[in-house]
């Protein structure tokens, strides 16, 4: 649909940008912080791990007054469970909560409205040793976890988010630290994992609204709009399937209390459908996100299956096996461009998938991650003319307001990521920031943060309030 007039950004829009505790703080195992399952997981050869990172946990003052001269108008952070509970549950951790204390109190000083995540990867390992989300005490700790941060945060956290990239976690967490603890049937140990997840965010969805009748919270999950690799109907069916189980389940549970039929018809022909608790129906249709956070990098196009090992493909570099046997086969999109890293890109798909995940659910969206890895690099005079980021970004800002100009209401962008960070498998040279940080995958430099060329390209589009 071509509009001959485009709608303005609303006034208060949200733009900010986003970052995670693990793969920006660094300090991991400083003033009380317990350990993730991020902290042992095996690190890929070659690339960083996430023991100093960005070493935002001691330079968050000099970090944020950054984001204030960018205009950030809200800041997308995660908490570290292992810094509110070392253990994942049992006595608090007061320095872990002051840390945060400061950082919030740092952001509301400088007219930054935060926007927190509870959860992103970094499960505690003492949970994890416990079972993890196998475990369903595991929905105990984690609702004591969000009933501590009510407490203390919630006078000036008015955003929460309860989990990133659940359906990630899911549908590839070997690759994130979160395994199977049943090696026999890991797959339907998975969804039953996803199906404690999918109670404990309902309860912090139920206990934040009960505690902070003014706040608001939602799930954040990754979307890609699904392509048939062709118009044939087995295609498209193909697609279809993969949606649910990829997207839908995950929202659908979330935002209506129910498994999606198609999701649930997978599981069951599998066998992977979850053990449930008398009540869990009633958990899940009660509680109500506000709004809808996702993830967006790309989409993602399928096939009809051709029943065996054909079917699985390697899209790019994504560390992503899609197909499955029997109910989609994994394809290219030759349409697609990509990025350094394999990643197919594809802004106008953003705006399709903006489409439908309004449509489905009739919630305000806010995008809150989006954005390119590069490798970028450091010229004379400290800069860094990252254009090809600024391409990526004006490319998928220019569809926000096309699908804002198609009564999509969307209240908030915030790319991947605010400043250089330690990525989820590639290291510190994958970089997504406008902020540069001086040091490389070994060398830890002087770690000094300087401004990108993106950096000031976005801080005139936050001024201007416009493309
Ligand atoms: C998302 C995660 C982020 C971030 C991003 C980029 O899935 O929520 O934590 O890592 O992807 O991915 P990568 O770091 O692998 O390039």
């Amino acid at each position: 649909m071509k509009h001959q007039k485009l709608k303005d950004f609303p006034k208060d829009f949200f733009w900010g940008a986003s970052t995670s505790a693990y793969q920006v703080e660094g300090a991991w195992n400083e003033d009380g912080k317990g350990v993730s399952v991020i902290d042992v997981a095996n690190h890929v050869e070659g690339v960083a791990d996430y023991k100093i990172a960005s070493d935002h946990y001691h330079r968050y003052q000099e970090d944020i007054a950054l984001f204030a001269e960018m205009g950030f108008k809200t800041y997308r952070f995660s908490i570290a469970w292992t810094r509110i509970y070392s253990n994942g549950d049992g006595e608090a951790n007061q320095k872990g909560i002051e840390f945060y204390d400061r950082l919030i109190n740092e952001l509301v000083s400088h007219g930054i409205e935060p926007i927190v995540t509870m959860y992103h990867f970094d499960l505690p390992n003492s949970l994890q040793e416990r079972g993890g989300w196998s475990n369903r005490k595991t929905v105990d700790a984690f609702e004591q976890y969000a009933k501590i941060l009510f407490t203390h945060y919630g006078d000036r956290v008015k955003y929460w988010l309860t989990i990133n990239e659940q359906n990630m976690i899911i549908l590839h967490g070997s690759s994130i630290g979160t395994e199977a603890t049943d090696l026999e049937n890991p797959q339907k140990d998975l969804y039953q994992q996803n199906h404690h997840m999918l109670v404990a965010q309902a309860k912090a969805m139920a206990l934040c609204h009960e505690m902070l009748p003014e706040a608001k919270i939602g799930p954040a999950p990754n979307v890609a709009p699904i392509y048939p690799a062709t118009s044939k109907p087995e295609d498209i069916l193909a697609a279809d399937t993969y949606a649910s189980i990829r997207n839908w389940l995950y929202l659908d549970v979330a935002v209506y209390g129910k498994y999606p039929a198609v999701a649930w018809s997978y599981l069951e022909e599998k066998g992977y459908t979850p053990t449930m608790e008398d009540g869990d129906m009633e958990i899940l249709k009660q509680a109500k996100p506000d709004f809808i956070a996702f993830n967006y990098y790309t989409s993602q196009t399928v096939a009809e299956s051709l029943g065996d090992e054909r079917d699985y493909s390697h899209t790019g570099d994504q560390h992503e096996t899609v197909g499955e046997p029997g109910f989609y086969r994994g394809s290219v999109n030759n349409n697609l461009q990509r990025t350094d890293f394999g990643w197919e890109i594809d802004p106008v798909g953003f705006r399709t998938v903006l489409r439908q995940v309004y449509d489905r659910y009739h919630l305000p969206l806010i995008v809150t991650e989006n954005g390119l890895g590069a490798y970028d690099k450091l010229e004379e005079n400290d800069t860094i003319n990252d254009d090809y980021r600024i391409e990526f970004l004006r490319k998928h800002i220019e569809q926000i307001q096309l699908a804002i100009t198609d009564g999509i209401e969307i209240f908030g962008y915030c790319p991947w990521s605010a400043i250089d960070l330690v990525s989820t498998h590639q290291g510190i040279n994958k970089r997504y920031g406008f902020i540069y940080v001086n040091r490389d995958e070994f060398d830890l430099k002087d770690m000094r943060r300087i401004r990108k060329k993106s950096f000031y390209w976005y801080q005139d589009l936050i001024q201007k309030n416009s493309l």
